[in-house]
């Protein structure tokens, strides 16, 4: 029997058992660690941590129930500010947000993916000048074929006053994001985040009801020959997109992937490596994907973990919304693998 690493215990049986120490590394404590702080921000970011983390196992429990209950699953018949169909599951985890986060007394405004203008929860602006901005369900489309879905957060520290309640500083480009991050609810639930020190991701276990530690600095690989991108825009593309998905095909070893849920692709690159791309289109130039809440965070994470995310002119983290919904094109993942496509986009292959 090949001898377990020095911090696995083996189990009366044999099997390897992961360390107590690192049982005990949950969020909370994990964002502490990161800050090597107990003072008041640093406080305030692990107590929001938690909270996403609560968010995050009230959804997994619903979706992981969603067969066995009425009314989970399906559409509400309404259309959100997207103009897209609402379904039952976007409008529950829209409320589990909101409710988690107006009993933390810290965050004062929320935007949503689901919501045209933000939330405020009064009680908590004099106290809490965060801002938490999310989509609540990435992937919709997959909440009634139970396939992995995922949540996509983002905390800003409120900058002056709101007084109109336009949010106006909220229309500042992603480099001012003091945390963000993502759900996955996968076979297993999981919780990957950075605060600007690197990617950490954790697992929900729900014997304990905890998010643990499963590996700290996680770094993208430079290149894959995974890609990701729904081909079947094809034709709705700009010609230097055409020519990069050529290339690929024409390219041995090339291989894709592409789930319908953003974070499910985001989260096999994050591991794997290779770029997913959501590019614009013909009638829609800026595509479908929002900044505020869906390509910044995600632009934040993935290039705390090495890898890159841009427009295809311009890095995600400088672009500064005009709107709350602004939309952009997506090209994020592996450094070789972003600047290839930006090579067709920017020389014109
Ligand atoms: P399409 C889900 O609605 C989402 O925002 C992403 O999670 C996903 O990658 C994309 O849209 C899917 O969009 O047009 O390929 O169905």
């Amino acid at each position: 029997m090949t001898q377990a690493p020095e911090s696995l215990n083996l189990s009366m049986n044999g099997v390897p058992e992961r360390s107590l120490d690192r049982d005990c590394t949950t969020l909370s404590r994990h964002v502490l660690q990161q800050l090597q702080s107990f003072g008041p921000q640093a406080q305030d970011l692990s107590a929001l941590m938690n909270r996403i983390a609560l968010a995050g196992k009230l959804i997994s429990r619903r979706l992981s129930h969603a067969g066995l209950m009425e009314g989970v699953l399906g559409f509400t018949g309404e259309v959100n500010v997207q103009g897209e169909s609402v379904k039952k599951m976007d409008v529950y985890a829209n409320d589990v947000f909101i409710s988690v986060f107006k009993q933390s007394g810290l965050v004062c405004r929320l935007a949503s993916e689901e919501m045209e203008k933000p939330y405020y929860i009064p009680e908590n602006c004099p106290i809490g000048r965060y801002t938490l901005l999310y989509d609540p369900i990435d992937g919709s489309s997959n909440t009634d074929i139970n396939l992995s879905l995922g949540s996509i957060f983002s905390i800003r520290q409120q900058e002056g006053e709101d007084l109109n309640g336009e949010a106006k500083d909220l229309l500042a480009n992603g480099r001012n994001q003091i945390a963000a991050g993502y759900i996955l609810y996968g076979p297993s639930t999981m919780l990957v985040y950075t605060i600007g020190k690197g990617v950490h991701s954790f697992t929900l276990d729900p014997s304990l009801g905890e998010f643990i530690l499963t590996e700290e600095n996680m770094r993208i690989p430079q290149h894959s020959p995974i890609y990701s991108v729904n081909e079947g825009n094809f034709w709705q593309w700009d010609e230097s997109i055409r020519e990069y998905i050529r290339y690929v095909h024409r390219t041995e070893g090339y291989t894709s992937r592409y789930s319908g849920a953003m974070v499910s692709d985001i989260h096999r690159i994050l591991i794997q490596g290779g770029v997913f791309l959501y590019p614009g289109t013909l009638s829609k130039p800026d595509g479908k994907l929002r900044l505020l809440y869906e390509t910044a965070p995600l632009a934040f994470l993935i290039e705390q973990a090495g890898g890159r995310a841009t427009t295809g002119h311009m890095e995600i983290l400088d672009v500064v919304p005009k709107k709350l919904h602004q939309r952009t094109p997506l090209i994020i993942g592996s450094p070789k693998d972003v600047a290839k496509v930006e090579s067709f986009i920017q020389n014109g292959h």
